[in-house]
């Protein structure tokens, strides 16, 4: 039994010596010191030797054991060392990661803020969880106004809401900084509304300049320059009276169907025409809580949908696509 633990031994290391990776040594170990292996077998053995032989070839298979769970330890350390994890080959090529991109709304918001910018404007923002006061009193919507309805906006306790539109921003402005005030406002809004053509949440720029001496002529000729140099120089513009609380006059303006070019089409079903935005003279009644004296200065506003322009500019069928993140929708645009 003496020379049967001798050879196992020899076998053994020179096995050992011969392992590359650590891949060839987990068979090994089953080799030698599984419970079906060859030390076990030679074990079995041990009930057919002498009684004062079984303690010494006891110790002595003890001691092959410990030698050999020595030996693999340090056979594994060196190779995990030399070849680094088992199986990993360091010199294939890396996995690609996908290239991430601006979301399409975003990228339109940046167009919009860059010909904005240009026309002397400047961004600001302000916060979606907003109160009452700034979202609907300051823009003279009378308490019971349907615009208020618990059906359009999200409230939180007595007070609190997510933001319908994007014109308390331009009151905070207001308030904060007094005229001159030439500013854009783009951001998200919230409205308890969703359906094929309407998501809770969406985005609005609105735009806002007060000054000594703006007149609605100073409203077209910005409104004029922006659609040019969103749609082109051949896009024509039509205003229609509107009516705004916040805004007198009020008008909404059309422009040429960018699609057929004032022919009728699908687009702007027959008409020629798609309605683009929603602008007026600040009332007067807002100026009163915010500090201004309108004796001795007026301005102009605007707003419109964010989602609209790039559904137009980029033919998206369907509102709700912009946030279903579907990598499919979003990396045209990216
Ligand atoms: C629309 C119409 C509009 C405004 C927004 C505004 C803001 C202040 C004062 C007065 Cl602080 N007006 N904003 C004015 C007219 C129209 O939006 O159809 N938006 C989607």
């Amino acid at each position: 039994m003496e020379s049967q633990l001798e050879a196992l031994k020899q076998s053994f290391c020179e096995e050992l010596g011969q392992a590359r990776t650590t891949d060839d040594l987990e068979p090994m170990r089953v080799k030698y010191l599984g419970r079906k292996g060859l030390l076990t077998s030679i074990l079995r053995q041990m009930g057919s030797i002498s009684a004062e032989e079984r303690p010494r070839m006891g110790a002595l298979s003890n001691a092959l054991k410990t030698f050999m769970e020595e030996a693999f330890a340090s056979k594994t350390g060196e190779l995990e060392l030399s070849s680094g994890p088992a199986g990993i080959d360091v010199t294939l090529p890396g996995r690609a990661l996908r290239k991430g991109g601006i979301h399409i709304i975003n990228s339109v918001i940046r167009e919009l803020e860059d010909i904005f910018l240009g026309l002397g404007f400047t961004v600001a923002s302000g916060p979606e969880v907003e109160d009452d006061y700034h979202n609907f009193q300051a823009l003279n919507i009378p308490e019971h106004h349907p615009a208020r309805d618990m059906q359009d906006t999200f409230y939180f306790q007595q007070g609190i809401l997510l933001r319908t539109h994007t014109s308390p921003v331009q009151i905070r402005v207001m308030e904060k900084s007094g005229p001159p005030v030439r500013i854009i406002a783009p951001g998200r809004v919230y409205r308890c509304d969703s359906d094929v053509s309407h998501t809770p949440m969406f985005h609005q720029i609105e735009g806002l300049w007060v000054e000594e001496g703006i007149t609605f002529a100073h409203l077209k000729g910005v409104l004029y320059e922006f659609i040019h140099r969103l749609f082109g120089k051949d896009v024509v513009l039509r205003f229609r009276p509107s009516f705004f609380s916040f805004t007198e006059p009020s008008a909404e303006v059309d422009i040429s169907c960018i699609m057929c070019g004032g022919k009728g089409c699908r687009v702007c079903k027959g008409s020629g025409w798609m309605e683009i935005l929603g602008c007026g003279m600040v009332d007067p009644e807002v100026y009163k809580y915010v500090n201004i004296d309108p004796e001795t200065v007026t301005g102009f506003a605007f707003g419109l949908g964010i989602e609209r322009i790039a559904m137009l500019k980029y033919g998206v069928g369907d509102i709700r696509m912009y946030f279903e993140n579907d990598l499919r929708f979003l990396a045209q645009f990216a």
